[in-house]
């Protein structure tokens, strides 16, 4: 995060052009972009008013914490039927009600979440003009982008982002690795390296939750694995820097995802809370384990049974933070639908069929995510006339 200038004034660390106050509409393409430098921005004491939130954005923690499940994975390995039966009951009930579940004997290697976490420093710590040769591009997923500032004009969250794309092969690609050279340079091939090696952990582990989550829902165990063997998926690593008023902005504001399903790693700072029953709970960092929570498309496929939830990243005024997060995504073209064993008289299809491309398009180009991202999907996207009549 970095104005391409120098110096101390707050005033100076933000440009762009006066007219674009919009709230939640993503900026125009053509308009002025604004850059900072998150080693600036956290000296100052006074928060630009640009990262300002809402009162009501704003509400503060309960300082309770999320008494969400936490499921040993290692049951799946060894298909060990009673014990799946008692994981799925847990993921069951977490799911109906919030969504959020942690999972333990991953199988993904601490050493590698440890190295990935190496690597997200070095890209961070990169100077800006470097950082933006690897500017995501309008409309793009991947990339370098300081707050969202290429974006939007306001409420604009105390983060840095580095997001790429992910679809699984086989073992030998290098899809990661040669964006990161194509982007960065040769001399981040081993960055690239530990970021393919993590995205196949993460897509093999994706795989395995998706069964779990079948077998939950009462439906064919492979029915989910199957249909997102194939798919596009997104890693995003934030970057949270401290900030003097951490009380006035967010790292992340709150949101749901419009992804599938979520694993994410965050380091031990702590700031990740999920809106339960009308209060916001801390999710508490555990080193050895990772956060599992459903996604919009994933809610769509349960028939939205399981529940995409509202969450948001606090900034802390001491410690810096970093989450290391792997969005699963069907193949762009897949038409989302929920198994028919979830379609009853009782609960008759809730939503229309759509496709992730669809969808994504929709959150990268023309609304900023939210609460209420699905739900407005749908209005856009029967207004823009392409839907299915098969509602
Ligand atoms: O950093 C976190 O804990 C949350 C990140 C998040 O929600 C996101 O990147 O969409």
């Amino acid at each position: 995060m970095s104005p391409i200038m120098n110096s101390s004034c707050v005033e100076t660390l933000l440009q762009y052009h006066p007219s674009q106050q919009q709230q939640q509409q993503p900026k125009d393409e053509n308009s002025s972009v604004l850059f900072f430098d998150s080693n600036l921005l956290q000296k100052q004491g006074e928060v630009p008013k640009e990262f300002l939130w809402s009162l009501g954005d704003m509400v503060s923690t309960t300082q309770e914490e999320l008494k969400e499940p936490l499921i040993d994975l290692g049951i799946m390995k060894n298909n060990d039927e009673e014990a799946i039966a008692i994981a799925a009951k847990h993921v069951r009930e977490a799911c109906l009600k919030h969504g959020f579940f942690q999972v333990i004997n991953h199988g993904v290697d601490q050493n590698l979440i440890h190295d990935a976490y190496n690597e997200t420093d070095t890209i961070f710590k990169l100077p800006l003009s470097k950082k933006m040769t690897a500017k995501r591009k309008p409309g793009g997923v991947s990339g370098y982008s300081g707050a969202h500032a290429d974006r939007y004009s306001s409420k604009l969250p105390w983060k840095e982002t580095f997001s790429f794309q992910y679809n699984y092969q086989n073992s030998s690609n290098t899809q990661v690795i040669d964006y990161f050279k194509s982007v960065l340079g040769e001399e981040h091939q081993q960055t690239g390296w530990v970021y393919e090696k993590y995205c196949e952990a993460m897509k093999r582990l994706s795989l395995v939750i998706t069964e779990l989550l079948a077998i939950s829902l009462g439906v064919d165990r492979l029915h989910y694995k199957s249909f997102f063997e194939d798919g596009d998926s997104i890693m995003r690593c934030n970057y949270y820097p401290t900030c003097k008023s951490c009380s006035l902005t967010l790292g992340t504001g709150s949101h749901t995802d419009p992804t599938s399903l979520t694993i994410l790693h965050q380091d031990q700072v702590g700031g990740l809370e999920v809106f339960i029953d009308n209060k916001w709970l801390g999710v508490r960092p555990r080193p050895e384990a990772l956060v599992i929570n459903i996604g919009d498309t994933f809610m769509a496929l349960s028939n939205g049974r399981y529940k995409s939830c509202m969450h948001r990243a606090l900034v802390n005024a001491e410690r810096e933070r970093r989450s290391l997060v792997f969005f699963l995504c069907p193949r762009k073209d897949k038409t989302i639908r929920p198994p028919n064993n979830l379609l009853t008289k009782k609960q008759p299809r809730k939503y229309p069929d759509f496709t992730w491309s669809n969808l994504f398009e929709f959150t990268q180009n023309h609304y900023r995510t939210d609460s209420a991202t699905l739900q407005s999907f749908f209005h856009w996207h029967c207004s823009s006339s392409t839907m299915p009549s098969n509602f």
